[in-house]
């Protein structure tokens, strides 16, 4: 049996040990050292070209390597019969949770102004609200959701979530829809995206998203740079609708040098690392995949061509 890992050549030379110890049973191919085409089984892949996928008769299981599977789903050649498995990872969601954490406090404690204030040598005090008195809303309540709700929670934010289908979550008020989306944005001063990006998603955190929300209302996106409408978010920074924004994804990647991003004072960038995949958790669990695969048991977290995640 052939495996075929093809990442980025940093994320290459972290795998190789791993895979070599965790799965000498198989042989693994390096993109682009692939061989014969006819014998690969499964492809472990980060962003392959268009057509690659498509150019393996024979594979068997797809893995993204990583929670969202969009850089997978826009080839136009992504055979359609072979099933995607994406990375479900506890050690990812902990992460993701910090992440989101880390910047739902920043906002919240006005981290943007007291560093603007120690520049400027200004010792000032200024209002501030406890957790339970600022709503967080966040969209896309599914495994990173929900656990960074929890935590959120556990901080003592009144947090509420918005999916595509409706969840009864203990403890949590949930929402879904177009009305459920007005409802949600209405009571958010701190938004959160951990959705996926499908056609339904894209270009949702715009102009007439950050009017539904309270006036000087924050964001943080850590989902993907497709949801944002990049041209919408200074001026509602700039006019005060919005007051800050965290933003761990963005619309090209690296930001392009002289992107009105790198210098803003309300954007806090972080370069899509919110929760990176962890090679020593995510080969473990794909190789229980695989072996379940094999063993003719179902498979966990394969992904829904028709919902697009
Ligand atoms: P899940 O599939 O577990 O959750 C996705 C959530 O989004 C679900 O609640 C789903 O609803 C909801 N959703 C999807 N489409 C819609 C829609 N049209 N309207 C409303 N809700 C919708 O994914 P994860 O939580 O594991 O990951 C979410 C995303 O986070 C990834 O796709 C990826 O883009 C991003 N990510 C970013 C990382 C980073 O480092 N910045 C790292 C990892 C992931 P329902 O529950 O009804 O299905
Ligand atoms: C992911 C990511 O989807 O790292 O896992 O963005």
């Amino acid at each position: 049996m052939a495996i075929l890992f093809r990442s980025t050549p940093a994320a290459t030379l972290r795998w190789r040990p791993l895979l070599a110890g965790l799965m000498s049973e198989h042989e693994i191919r390096y993109w682009p050292e692939i061989g014969d085409k006819l014998t690969i089984d499964y492809a472990l892949v980060w962003q392959p070209e268009p057509g690659l996928l498509a150019s393996l008769p024979n594979l068997k299981l797809i893995f993204g390597l990583g929670a969202g599977v969009d850089h997978l789903l826009r080839d136009p050649a992504l055979p359609k019969g072979v099933p995607i498995v994406r990375l479900v990872d506890p050690y990812m969601t902990d992460a993701m949770s910090e992440y989101v954490a880390l910047s739902v406090l920043r906002l919240h404690r006005q981290d943007l102004d007291y560093l603007a204030q120690q520049r400027a040598a200004i010792w000032e005090e200024r209002e501030q609200k406890n957790a339970a008195e600022r709503p967080v809303g966040i969209l896309g309540f599914g495994t990173l959701g929900q656990d960074a709700a929890r935590k959120l929670k556990s901080l003592g934010f009144d947090v509420a979530g918005w999916s595509r289908g409706a969840k009864d979550v203990p403890g949590f008020t949930t929402y879904t829809g177009a009305v459920g989306l007005d409802v949600l944005l209405a009571r958010s001063e701190i938004l959160v995206c951990l959705l996926p990006l499908t056609a339904e998603t894209t270009g949702i955190l715009n102009a007439a998203a950050f009017a539904r929300l309270p006036r000087g209302a924050m964001l943080v996106n850590a989902g993907r740079g497709g949801h944002l409408v990049e041209a919408d978010l200074i001026p509602a920074l700039d006019s005060g609708q919005l007051s800050g924004a965290v933003l761990d994804v963005v619309g090209e990647e690296p930001l392009p040098a002289g992107h009105p991003f790198w210098h803003h004072p309300r954007i806090i960038l972080t370069p899509h690392i919110a929760a990176e995949t962890h090679p020593p958790t995510a080969a473990a669990i794909i190789r229980e995949a695989i072996r379940a695969h094999e063993a003719g048991l179902p498979v966990a977290n394969q992904v829904d061509l028709a919902r697009g995640y």
